[in-house]
């Protein structure tokens, strides 16, 4: 008598273990299959900075993350007339923008899109764009193979204290327009 009741609880054990295990199984198979899926850019911390009234042009940052290999092609915003993908950097004393044709966004490394460095530049803005609101913008990447794929985004306007950037006493050229 005692034995038994000893035995059956390590029975029931053992076939809650098979049960568990045969049910880990049917969990991954569907999620094998699911792998073909087409891959989404991860974006953090994206946000675009406010504008005051006469204001033409201002940028938006974030951070990118592409599942593998693929690069930012442009962006797009109903916001501005003009949307292109720019790079800053020192030359010399001058701080100089220009746009890139394409941002290369290695395989699960994240890219950085920051104040003093790549940013979507928005010129021709509608209308100022004003703290707390948002606006609208598109991404289009493209993978290896050239498959071209977009990502709608809606960005927080913001006003964020410059580190490296926007300094009023920065002189800043614009090679491009
Ligand atoms: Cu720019």
């Amino acid at each position: 008598m005692t034995f038994q009741r000893l035995v059956t609880p390590i029975c029931i054990a053992v076939a809650l273990l098979a049960g568990a295990a045969q049910a880990q199984t049917a969990a991954t198979a569907p999620a094998t299959a699911a792998t073909a899926t087409a891959a989404q850019v991860v974006v953090e911390d994206a946000w675009a900075r406010a504008s005051v009234p006469g204001q033409k042009a201002t940028g938006a940052f974030m951070r990118l993350t592409a599942p593998e290999a693929m690069r930012l092609v442009r962006a797009q915003s109903p916001a501005a007339g003009v949307t292109e993908v720019h790079e800053m950097k020192m030359d010399g004393d001058v701080m100089k923008m220009r746009a890139v044709p394409a941002l290369d966004l290695p395989a699960g490394k994240a890219v950085d899109l920051k104040p003093g460095g790549y940013h979507v530049m928005l010129m021709d803005l509608k209308a100022p764009l004003a703290k707390g609101s948002t606006i609208p913008m598109t991404l289009f990447f493209q993978n290896a193979q050239g498959v071209e794929s977009q990502q709608v985004l809606e960005l927080p306007v913001t006003i964020k204290t410059p580190g490296n950037m926007g300094a009023p006493a920065m002189p800043m050229q614009h090679n491009k327009h």
